[in-house]
C-alpha cells in the first residue's frame, strides 16, 4: 500500500470503529445512555486529568459546566502530547481521541492508576459528543484540535502563543443528546461536587475547582484536601465524639505476587482511620478510586490485620484484664471510621456496577501494609493504642451482658418466639409473597392506614415518636426499644449484625413488600433516615432482595374552581408544572404536611392502592447516601444535617 493509501485504510477503520460506539453506546459505557452514562463521559474527562495531577505534574484540575450544556475539564499538567506518532502517522492527541484502544505509551505502567475506562475512554467521549475540543498549552505555544461527531474538523495546529510558564491540557465536549435521550436536565451540580469531594480527599493534595456558568450568577467551589484519606476519614467522623485528636494514615507501596506465577506487581495503599465513642462501622472502600460498597479484598486484608495488630499490642501491653471477655474482630471495629483506597493495575469486580473488589494481590497488599504501618502507629502513640483496645473490652462486655440478658428473657421476647405486637393490624393473607406491611409514621396516620386499607393483603404497623438511632446506641439497647422490637416481631425473620449467632433468614419474612411511609417534612425525613439506617444494618438481605419500598405520599392537594374532588401532585417539579399550565391561578394549593391530614379514602387512593399509588424500592445506594453521615459530608448545605433533609427531602431516593 502507498502511503496515502495507508493513511485512507486508517481513517476508515477509526471511523468505523467510533461509529460503533454510536451505534451501541451502552456497550462501551458504563451506564449506559441516560444520566449514568452522561456523567460518566465527564469522569472519563476528569479522570484523564487527576492522572497527570498524580502522576505529580499538575496541581490544579478545574472543572466547569457551561450553559450549552458542554463541560470543560482543564489542568495545569504536561499537556496531552501533540507530536506526530511514528506508529500512527498521526499527532498523538488525535489517536487518543479516536482510537478505540489507544495502545503503546498511553498503557504504560505510570499511566494507569484512574479509575475511568482505560484506553478507550476518551474516544468514546469523543464519539458520543457532538463536538469536542481539546486545548494543549506547552513550550510557550496554544495547540487546539477539535472534533464534531468524533471527526477531525480543525487539525491539530498551532492557534497562537501562550504566556511564558503556562502549560496544560484543557478538553471541552458536549454529550450528544440524540444518544444521551434520557439526560434531558443536564451535568447535576451536586452530583459532580460530590465526586469532586471525594476525588479530593482521594488524591490528598490536588486542588479541584468546580465551576457552574449556567445559572444567573456563576457558581465556584474549590476541594483540596491535603490530609487525603485520613482527613477523609476525620470528616466522616463528623461531630462524633472522637477518641484522639489526629485521624490515623497508614500508606505505603507494596510489591506483591500476583497469583498463577503470574509474577510481580506494585500496589498502593492508603488507610485513614479515625475511633469514635460510638457503636458502628463505616469503612469506605475504593479501588482505583472507584468506591466499592460491597468491599471485597482490600476490606478483607484491611480487617484481618487490623484485629491481628490489636490482639497483639493488646496482650503485649496486658491490657485485657483477667476474666474479661476477649475483643473480637467486631469489638474492635466499634465506633470505627475509616477509609481504605488501593491503586493497582488490573482490577476485578464482580460485577458490572464495581461494587466489589475480587484482586487476591489486593487482599494481601492491604494486609501487609496496615499489619507493618498500624503497629507502628500505635507503637508511635501509645495512648490511641490503650484508648482503642479499651473501647474493644468495653464492647466486648457489653455484648456478653446484652447475650446474658437476652437468654434470660429469652421466653418473653418476641424475636425468639411467634407473637406479634399489639399494634400490629395484620392482613388476612398468610401468603408473604402477596402481603405487604405499611410502617407508619405516627398513630394516627397509623389509625387512618387501617381504615384504608385492603385488609386482606395490606397491615399496618404504627410507630410512635422518634425511632432509635441504631447507629448511636448499643445492641442491648437496641433490642430493648419497643419500636424496634414490635418490626422485628411483625417482619418475623429474626436479625443479624448482632455479633453473635443470630441471622436473618429472609425465608422467613412475612411480607414481600415492606412500605416506609412517613411524613413529607423534616421529621418524616429523619425517620425515614433512621429506619434506613436500621434495615441497612440489620436486615440487609431485605434490601439485597428488593423488599423495601418507600411510599409516595402526595406533597399538595389542588382544589380547581368548584370541582368536588382534589387533584394530587407528588413533587415539587410537578406542581411547578402545574402553574405553569393554569396560569389563571382560579385554583387553590394546600400543602400536605403529614400523612394525618388525609383521611382513609384519601390516604388509599393516593399513597396505598396498588392500582394508582408509586413506590420506590430502596437500594442500597439510597441507603448509603441517606446515610446522615453522608449527608452531613458530601451534602451542600451549611448547617449541615437538618437543612440537607429539609432540602431533599423530596429528593432522597429519586434515582437521579
Ligand atoms: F481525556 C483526555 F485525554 F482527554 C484528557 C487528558 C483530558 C484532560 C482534561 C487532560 C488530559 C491530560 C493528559 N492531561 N495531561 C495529560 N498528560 C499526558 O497525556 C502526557 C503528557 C506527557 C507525557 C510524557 O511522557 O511526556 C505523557 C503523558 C501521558
Amino acid at each position: 500500500m502507498s502511503e496515502a493509501n495507508q493513511y485512507t485504510a486508517d481513517n476508515i477503520r477509526v471511523l468505523k470503529g467510533l461509529e460503533g460506539v454510536r451505534m451501541r453506546p451502552a456497550m462501551y459505557v458504563q451506564g449506559g445512555t441516560g444520566t449514568d452514562g452522561y456523567h460518566q463521559l465527564l469522569t472519563e474527562i476528569i479522570d484523564n486529568a487527576i492522572d497527570e495531577a498524580l502522576a505529580g505534574y499538575a496541581e490544579t484540575v478545574e472543572v466547569t459546566l457551561m450553559p450549552d450544556g458542554s463541560a470543560s475539564v482543564k489542568d495545569d499538567g504536561r499537556g496531552i502530547p501533540v507530536e506526530v506518532m511514528e506508529s500512527e502517522g498521526r499527532p498523538a492527541v488525535e489517536v487518543i481521541f479516536t482510537e478505540l484502544h489507544a495502545g503503546g505509551k498511553f498503557d504504560s505502567d505510570a499511566y494507569k492508576v484512574s479509575g475511568g475506562l482505560h484506553g478507550v475512554g476518551s474516544s468514546v467521549v469523543n464519539a458520543l459528543s457532538t463536538f469536542l475540543e481539546a486545548e494543549v498549552v506547552k513550550d510557550g505555544k496554544l495547540w487546539k484540535i477539535r472534533f464534531d461527531q468524533g471527526e477531525v474538523t480543525f487539525p491539530t495546529q498551532v492557534v497562537g502563543d501562550a504566556p511564558k510558564g503556562s502549560r496544560g491540557s484543557r478538553v471541552t465536549f458536549q454529550p450528544d443528546p440524540s444518544i444521551f435521550k434520557d439526560a434531558a436536565s443536564g451535568f447535576d451540580y451536586d452530583r459532580i461536587r460530590k465526586r469532586l469531594r471525594e476525588l479530593a480527599f482521594l488524591t490528598g493534595g490536588v486542588r479541584i475547582v468546580l465551576i457552574d456558568e449556567r445559572g444567573s450568577e456563576p457558581r465556584r467551589e474549590e476541594f483540596l484536601e491535603k490530609g487525603g484519606v485520613a482527613a477523609y476519614a476525620d470528616a466522616l467522623a463528623g461531630d462524633g465524639q472522637k477518641l484522639y485528636e489526629a485521624p490515623l494514615h497508614l500508606a505505603s507501596t507494596t510489591r506483591v505476587a500476583l497469583e498463577d506465577d503470574a509474577g510481580e506487581e506494585e500496589i498502593e495503599v492508603e488507610v485513614g482511620l479515625m475511633h469514635t465513642s460510638g457503636y458502628g462501622q463505616t469503612i469506605v472502600t475504593y479501588a482505583n478510586m472507584i468506591t466499592n460498597r460491597d468491599g471485597g479484598t482490600h476490606l478483607t486484608g484491611f480487617k484481618s490485620a487490623y484485629t491481628r495488630v490489636l490482639n497483639a499490642y493488646a496482650k503485649k501491653n496486658n491490657l485485657i484484664k483477667k476474666g474479661d471477655p476477649a475483643p473480637t474482630g467486631e469489638d474492635f471495629l466499634e465506633g470505627i471510621f475509616g477509609v481504605i483506597s488501593v491503586k493497582l493495575g488490573d482490577p476485578q469486580f464482580e460485577s458490572q456496577a464495581k461494587v466489589k473488589l475480587l484482586n487476591p494481590e489486593a487482599q494481601s497488599a492491604v494486609n501487609s501494609v496496615v499489619y507493618e504501618k498500624f503497629a507502628e502507629v500505635l507503637e508511635e502513640n501509645p495512648k490511641v493504642g490503650k484508648t482503642i483496645v479499651e473501647k474493644a473490652a468495653q464492647a466486648a462486655k457489653a455484648r456478653e451482658a446484652a447475650r446474658k440478658a437476652r437468654d434470660l428473657v429469652r421466653r418473653a421476647n418476641p424475636l425468639e418466639n411467634d407473637e406479634l405486637p399489639g399494634k400490629l393490624a395484620d392482613c388476612s393473607s398468610g401468603d408473604p409473597a402477596n402481603s405487604e406491611i405499611y410502617i407508619v409514621e405516627g398513630d394516627s396516620a397509623g389509625g387512618s392506614a387501617k381504615q384504608g386499607r385492603e385488609r386482606r393483603f395490606q397491615a399496618i404497623l404504627p410507630l410512635r415518636g422518634k425511632i432509635l438511632n441504631v447507629e448511636k446506641a448499643q445492641i442491648g439497647k437496641i433490642l430493648k426499644n419497643a419500636e424496634i422490637r414490635a418490626m422485628i416481631a411483625a417482619i418475623g425473620a429474626g436479625l443479624e449484625g448482632t455479633g453473635d449467632d443470630q441471622h436473618f433468614n429472609l425465608d422467613e419474612v412475612r411480607y414481600h413488600r415492606i412500605i416506609i411511609m412517613t411524613d413529607a417534612d423534616v421529621d418524616g425525613s429523619h425517620i425515614r433516615t433512621l429506619l434506613l439506617t436500621f434495615f441497612y444494618r440489620y436486615m440487609r438481605p431485605l434490601i439485597d432482595a428488593g423488599y423495601l419500598f418507600i411510599a409516595q405520599p402526595p406533597l399538595y392537594g389542588i382544589r380547581e374552581g368548584r370541582k368536588k374532588d382534589l387533584l394530587y401532585i407528588y413533587d415539587d417539579a410537578a406542581l411547578k408544572e402545574y402553574h405553569k399550565n393554569h396560569r389563571g391561578k382560579n385554583y387553590e394549593v394546600q400543602r400536605f404536611k403529614g400523612l394525618g391530614e388525609m383521611n382513609p379514602e384519601q390516604l388509599w387512593e393516593t399513597t396505598m392502592n396498588p392500582e394508582t399509588r408509586v413506590l420506590r424500592r430502596v437500594t442500597i445506594e439510597d441507603v448509603l447516601n441517606a446515610s446522615e453521615t453522608f449527608e452531613m459530608l458530601m451534602g451542600n448545605e451549611v448547617p449541615p444535617r437538618r437543612a440537607f433533609i429539609e432540602n431533599n427531602a423530596d429528593q432522597a431516593y429519586l434515582d437521579i
